[in-house]
């Protein structure tokens, strides 16, 4: 077994500082392996070896001269009582960033070897404690940027996903075995099911396979946000929208058309979700070369938005440059605002095709009824389900649709009474591919991959 590369070794003792860099109350230094007691022993000042698991002391840190470097509390946490399913010694020091580093320093001279990024959850996986979901599940809980995202991550970590998975592999082991015994002996014929009982049971299966796919959507708009596009016609309040959504004077807001001439980017929570908000220039012609390349990128972000909020003067009749951006823009992920209603009301407000709203970025009337449609928008292909498993990673997506698309062809090669032996490969395809999500079947090279996109100390 290999990890990053290298051999990997169960019960090699690693060390790195688990807590953020920079200044706080504490850090802490984790020590996990087979020989962590015996480095610490080494550099602190208390008869290490005596203590119990699970319990707590305050002792000194030396170097390997005996000079204090820090005063520090020690927990010890034996066997598989730890979080990597290994002897480990959390060192509590003082949170400066030099005496961290000095503390790391003497663990690593004591014997301990470098932690690499994501080493300790992939100790916790080798040991058995975890799933690779739920290892998964422990980046994407520190990652998480709102509650939602958070909640998933629990419980992915908890297990709710894995036993999800789980499930599936049960209602499918037994179809496998029936399968595989037709494959023995094809002349006995399906032994111990109908055709139609497979099939059905396959049926439920699979519904329940898709409906978890399907939760994707959902998952990643809650973990990674969305990006959201504020563009239209200079003067029309784009900029003076940034800031009443974001509460605070974030982007220049002048009566000069063409004052914006960057892309401006925000991040902002909306209804529980995270947004990157994104001003642009406003469209029009000119042969201003700096306004031009601001229009070029305006109409880029407006591309790239998940969502685009057309935004025209309501005091103002249309033009041509309105009617351009309309036919441009995309009904199912545009939303028309209209502002400036504080100074007139618009007198048409083109609501057939798009999602529209009338507001006032001055006064702030109509900013919520905004934030309602676009949550709408949002949820166009439906309300966020009720599913009390959401899958966020398109590993895991991705797996879960190779499952999909296995059964199928299952299913419709049992009805085309195929051969068992390609049926049961198919079986086999859908068995392996649930497996990947919890990290059975897979190869070192994606192991590594996914463990070293972690941080170095989890
Ligand atoms: N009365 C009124 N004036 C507004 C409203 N929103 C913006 N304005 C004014 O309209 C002018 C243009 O506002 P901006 O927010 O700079 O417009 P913009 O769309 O960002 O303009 P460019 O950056 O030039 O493309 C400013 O004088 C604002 O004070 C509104 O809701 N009501
Ligand atoms: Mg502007």
């Amino acid at each position: 077994m290999e990890f990053v590369h290298r051999p990997y070794i169960p019960g090699d003792t690693i060390a790195a500082i688990a807590t953020p860099p920079g200044e706080g109350g504490i850090a802490v230094i984790r020590v996990t392996g087979e020989n962590a007691l015996s480095v610490v022993s080494k550099i602190y000042s208390g008869p290490i070896h005596t203590y119990k698991s699970h319990t707590a002391h305050l002792g000194k840190i030396l170097d390997l001269q005996g000079n204090t470097i820090d005063e520090v509390l020690v927990l010890i946490l034996l066997g598989k009582r730890s979080f990597a399913g290994e002897d480990t010694v959390e060192i509590h020091c003082h949170g400066g960033s030099i005496v961290t580093k000095k503390v790391l320093g003497v663990v690593l001279q004591a014997g301990a070897r470098a932690a690499l990024p994501g080493e300790f959850s992939f100790k916790a996986f080798m040991s058995g404690k975890i799933d690779l979901a739920q290892a998964e599940a422990v980046q994407e809980l520190i990652g998480a940027k709102n509650e939602k995202a958070l909640f998933i991550a629990e419980q992915q970590l908890q297990g709710a996903l894995s036993n999800k998975i789980e499930k599936f592999q049960k209602e499918l082991v037994d179809i496998a075995a029936i399968l595989e015994a037709w494959v023995d002996f094809p002349e006995e014929g399906l032994e111990f099911a109908t055709k139609e009982e497979i099939l059905c049971s396959l049926q439920t299966t699979l519904t329940k396979m898709k409906t978890l796919s399907d939760t994707f959507h959902e998952g990643k708009v809650i973990k990674e946000g969305l990006s959201l596009c504020l563009a239209g016609p200079p003067n029309a309040g784009k900029s003076s929208l940034m800031n009443a959504l974001l509460g605070k004077d974030r982007a220049i807001v002048t009566d000069i058309p063409g004052t914006t001439r960057d892309l401006l980017e925000e991040d902002i929570l909306l209804a529980g979700l995270h947004f990157r908000i994104t001003d642009t220039a406003g469209i029009r012609e000119t042969t201003e070369v700096i306004e031009k390349e601001g229009i070029k990128r305006s109409r880029q972000a407006m591309q790239a938005a998940d969502i685009v909020l057309l935004i025209f003067d309501a005091s103002m009749p249309i033009g041509e440059k309105e009617e351009e951006l309309l036919r441009l823009s995309p009904p199912e992920k545009t939303i028309l605002v209209w502002n400036k209603i504080d100074l007139q009301e618009p007198t048409d407000t083109l609501t057939e095709r798009f999602s529209t709203t009338l507001l006032s970025a001055k006064t702030g009337h109509g900013i919520d009824l905004l934030k309602q449609t676009i949550e709408k928008l949002l949820w166009r292909s439906g309300p966020p389900s009720k599913e009390e498993v959401v899958i966020s990673s398109l590993r895991h997506k991705q797996a879960l649709d190779a499952a999909i698309g296995a059964c199928d062809s299952l299913m419709f090669g049992l009805e085309q009474e195929i051969s068992p032996e390609f049926l049961s490969m198919e079986m086999r395809k859908i068995l392996v591919e649930l497996g990947t999500i919890l990290g059975t079947n897979i190869t070192e090279d994606v192991l590594s991959a996914i463990f070293s996109k972690f941080c170095v100390g989890k």
